[in-house]
């Protein structure tokens, strides 16, 4: 076993390849700023197990020093550490409040015997789990006593229950252990802590049949070692160039405290406007009904209830968290300069249309993408709507169209519009420009979301209408039609909640719509 004294170390050890932890009571303390003396309540010491336990699953064995005071409370620890689903605990036959091993060992009375064993049997009395295990630790030896007394404890802590015997040494050697070991002849495992005789060859402990090695601080003192090293160098450098390669990248810090899990657990159960999305807003084309409003600026910019349109748009995706927005500019770009943006240009606006700005942001186009055109205001509930939608390709169409001259995309659809029909899932037939068709059933806004699938069907569809001689003429109804020859579109009915901004008279329109 390896010593670990806080989580992430606990799960360095179990990735290391470690069978068991030590919970160090040395370590864990040290790595608060205290004492090995109890110091830290034993509370505090659950607290720190509880983290090391949620965050591995291979056993932890705790260093209960002497069991926080008489019996009553090594009762009640174990019932503490069971419930933390901590393996077992390691009590030594010392005083409360103890001394570590090393320090002033000769003057360290120890434990009654008797008073001892009644702990350990208390202890194995308490448990409910029958795997939970109980180590009586011999401190004789630290304590100036010899084998003989180390034999007779052990032998009372074996009859009181005990599941397997702790010899501690301070010897720079390891005989008063081989002495033990010889002497005591396997009637209980016996576990050691070699960090004063740690030149012995660990073979020499396989062939006393020592059942179980800890390695008792290791890690707290390299990691002492490291971030001694560490702060020094920034302090004098005042500069990361140099040590940037000698430390663990902040991925792999990520990596230990399990970010990935946390990634798709938010994939599963938050709602859908809290998993990753994006946006693309087509916003390349002029405009030209609006007097000289748009000779300047691109119809995005026009102000709204003294907003601009792009500006509104972009306001309300981040307002929901989307904060991946990506915006094709054409028609004087200079002038759309929002941060937080990503931008694409289309420098060929006047010769195409918005399907080719979109067949630009391709590579946008991903695993759940508003795409919004940039001369539509709408209210911002459409999007969550959206986002809840489980369909692979939504768009979202009014049942209360217009027909007026300007050029409109309608849409005939499986099923009319109804109160009813807010609840069915509705099938895009076909969209069209014709206001003279008999089925129109909506009209497209110019919002639409997919999803991965989605994604996946609009890009292919995009890519093979882009090789077609009138690409640069098609409409976006051409791509629905299209899509619509191999995959089912969804059509989202909404009653009014939107504009489109298409003149002067629209502009005014769209201030009581802002407003109301
Ligand atoms: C610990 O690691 O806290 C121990 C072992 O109890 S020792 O420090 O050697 O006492
Ligand atoms: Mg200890």
């Amino acid at each position: 076993m390896l010593e670990a004294h806080n989580a992430i170390s606990a799960k360095i050890v179990e990735e290391a390849g470690f069978k068991g932890i030590w919970a160090g009571g040395l370590t864990i303390s040290a790595a608060l700023g205290v004492r090995d003396n109890n110091e830290m309540s034993w509370t505090q010491v659950i607290d720190v197990l509880e983290f090391m336990s949620d965050a591995t699953t291979i056993p932890i064995l705790v260093d209960g020093d002497t069991g926080y005071g008489n019996f009553n409370n090594v009762r009640r620890l174990v019932r503490k550490l069971e419930q933390r689903n901590v393996a077992g605990v390691c009590i030594e036959d010392k005083l409360y409040p103890k001394t570590n091993s090393f320090i002033n060992s000769e003057n360290q009375p120890l434990a009654d015997m008797d008073e001892f064993s009644g702990k350990i049997k208390a202890a194995k009395d308490s448990q409910s789990d029958r795997d939970f295990v109980v180590v009586a630790r011999l401190e004789a030896f630290i304590a100036g006593w010899g084998l003989k007394e180390a034999l007779r404890r052990a032998e009372s802590y074996m009859e009181a229950g005990a599941d397997a015997i702790l010899v501690h040494s301070k010897k720079s050697d390891s005989s008063d252990i081989e002495a033990f070991a010889v002497e005591w002849n396997h009637r209980l495992p016996i576990i050691i802590v070699p960090t004063k005789y740690y030149s012995t060859p660990t073979d020499k402990f396989r062939d006393l049949n020592i059942n179980l090695i800890i390695w008792a601080n290791h890690m707290f003192r390299a990691s002492v070692t490291a971030m001694k090293a560490m702060a020094c160098q920034i302090h004098r450098e005042q500069s990361l160039i140099n040590v940037e390669d000698k430390m663990a990248s902040v991925a792999e810090i990520f990596r230990l405290q399990g970010a990935s899990e946390l990634e798709e657990a938010e994939q599963r159960y938050l709602p859908s406007s809290r998993k990753k999305i994006n946006a693309v807003v087509l916003a390349a084309a002029k405009g030209d009904k609006f007097g000289g409003l748009t000779d300047e600026i691109p119809k995005t910019l026009l102000k709204v209830g003294g907003k601009a349109i792009l500006a509104k748009q972009i306001d309300d995706l981040n307002s929901i968290g989307i904060k991946d927005i990506t915006v094709v500019r054409g028609y004087a770009k200079e002038k759309i300069a929002f941060t937080n943006v990503k931008y694409i240009d289309n420098d060929d606006y006047a010769e195409n249309t918005e399907v080719y700005s979109l067949y630009k942001a391709l590579e946008s186009i991903s695993v759940n993408t508003i795409i919004s055109y940039g001369d539509i205001i709408y209210k911002k509930y459409l999007i969550n709507d959206l986002l809840n939608d489980s369909n692979n390709i939504v768009i979202v169409a009014d049942a209360e169209y217009s027909k007026d001259k300007n050029y409109h995309e309608y849409i005939t659809t499986d099923m009319k519009y109804s109160k009813k029909v807010f609840w069915q899932h509705v099938k895009l037939e076909q969209m069209t420009s014709d206001c003279g068709n008999p089925n129109i059933s909506g009209e497209f806004i110019g919002l639409f979301s997919v999803n991965e699938i989605g994604a996946g069907i609009f890009k292919r569809t995009l890519e093979k209408m882009s090789k077609w001689d009138c690409f640069s003429k098609l409409r976006m109804k051409d791509v629905f039609n299209e899509i619509l020859k191999d995959s089912p579109v969804s059509v989202k009915f909404i009653r009014g909640s939107w504009l489109d901004i298409n003149s002067i008279m629209d502009l005014q329109k769209s201030e009581s719509f802002i407003y109301d």
